[in-house]
């Protein structure tokens, strides 16, 4: 049997993989690993302490704010504001970028892009969500005030993301640009342990996530390549929240897919907290995250806190396969 190895060990003793690296980016990653442990408390025993139920206003993304979303903002914004080595937060929950104005904050080195909790329509009803967190480097003197441009910066930036599923267990998975790795929280000791080291995602699989219900709204090209994954007997899964859906991915191969619609013609997902994180961790596994103009997500500009994004994502030859079909039917169109 191995040994246990904590998220806290495993982070300080990769800290010697950046010979510059001095601590702060150990601590804020510890932080916020506090911080899942408390949002998974909750959301383990949402349903018993009348937590549930929505909050009542709409998010950037316009989705209907549960209570469960504000509390999970406010945990991630206290730990990382007390981790000292954060100074600003963008936050799919706030219009506009929060600056941490205690003085260790405000001199710190990194700013943080977040979800905090991805798919939260599914709470109530007891199916997984997730946190998902994109760390950049600010680009400001630390002697000015953090600003928005220290987090409009290409995914191709970030300095580590990671997410965590709330699901039958609670697991933490994050890379720092050296590969990913899995904890998951056992709860009988309070602490996430390695659980999946060095993750790559297969290179191709059965498995296609995309919301079929808004098929008709689709490209032609991107409804002939998911007819090509029906025909293909591949299976449909999908959750209804991003972290779970590309977790399966990540770990049993197959593509993600949110393509421009009508309604979202930029597409839905975000691109600072929700795409660029996801996309910077599946590279780091191994595979491919483009949009439906088939441009690597990593390498868009992002001109807005909540600029909207498509996105396909997942094991790199699948993802080889939808460009096929793209380019044979947006000849065609
Ligand atoms: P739809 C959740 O609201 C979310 O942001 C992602 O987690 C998820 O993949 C997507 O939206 C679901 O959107 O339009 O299929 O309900």
């Amino acid at each position: 049997m191995n040994r246990i190895i904590t998220l806290d060990e495993f982070i300080i003793k990769r800290q010697k993989d950046f010979p510059f690296a001095s601590g702060e980016l150990t601590g804020l990653l510890r932080d916020i690993g506090v911080a899942a442990k408390i949002i998974n408390r909750e959301v383990n025993r949402a349903g018993l302490v009348n937590i549930l139920g929505i909050e009542g206003h709409e998010n950037e993304s316009g989705d209907t704010v549960q209570k469960m979303d504000i509390f999970s903002n406010d945990k991630m914004i206290e730990c990382l504001s007390n981790s000292g080595e954060c100074c600003g937060i963008a936050s799919e929950e706030n219009e506009d970028i929060i600056p941490i104005e205690n003085v260790s904050g405000k001199k710190a080195k990194y700013v943080v892009a977040m979800d905090p909790l991805d798919g939260s329509s599914n709470i109530d009803v007891n199916v997984s969500v997730g946190t998902i967190f994109g760390i950049y480097r600010r680009l400001s003197d630390t002697e000015v005030p953090v600003n928005k441009e220290d987090f409009l910066q290409k995914g191709s930036e970030l300095v580590a993301a990671g997410y965590v599923l709330y699901g039958t267990s609670t697991i933490l998975v994050y890379t720092t640009g050296k590969g990913v790795n899995g904890f998951t929280l056992d709860p009988s000791i309070g602490e996430f342990c390695l659980s999946h080291r060095d993750i790559q995602i297969p290179k191709k699989g059965n498995y296609y996530s995309v919301n079929q219900g808004y098929y008709s709204k689709f490209d032609l090209e991107m409804r002939r390549y998911i007819d090509h994954c029906a025909d293909s007997n591949y299976r449909l899964r999908y959750i209804g929240s991003m972290v779970s859906d590309i977790h399966r991915i990540l770990f049993q191969g197959g593509i993600f897919l949110y393509p421009n619609t009508r309604k979202y013609p930029q597409g839905k997902l975000r691109l600072l907290y929700e795409c660029n994180p996801m996309s910077f961790i599946v590279e780091q596994a191994g595979g491919t995250a483009i949009n439906c103009q088939m441009e690597r997500i990593m390498d868009t500009e992002a001109k807005e806190i909540h600029q909207r994004s498509s996105i396909a994502i997942g094991s790199p030859e699948m993802l080889d396969e939808m460009k096929q079909f793209v380019a044979k039917y947006q000849a065609v169109v």
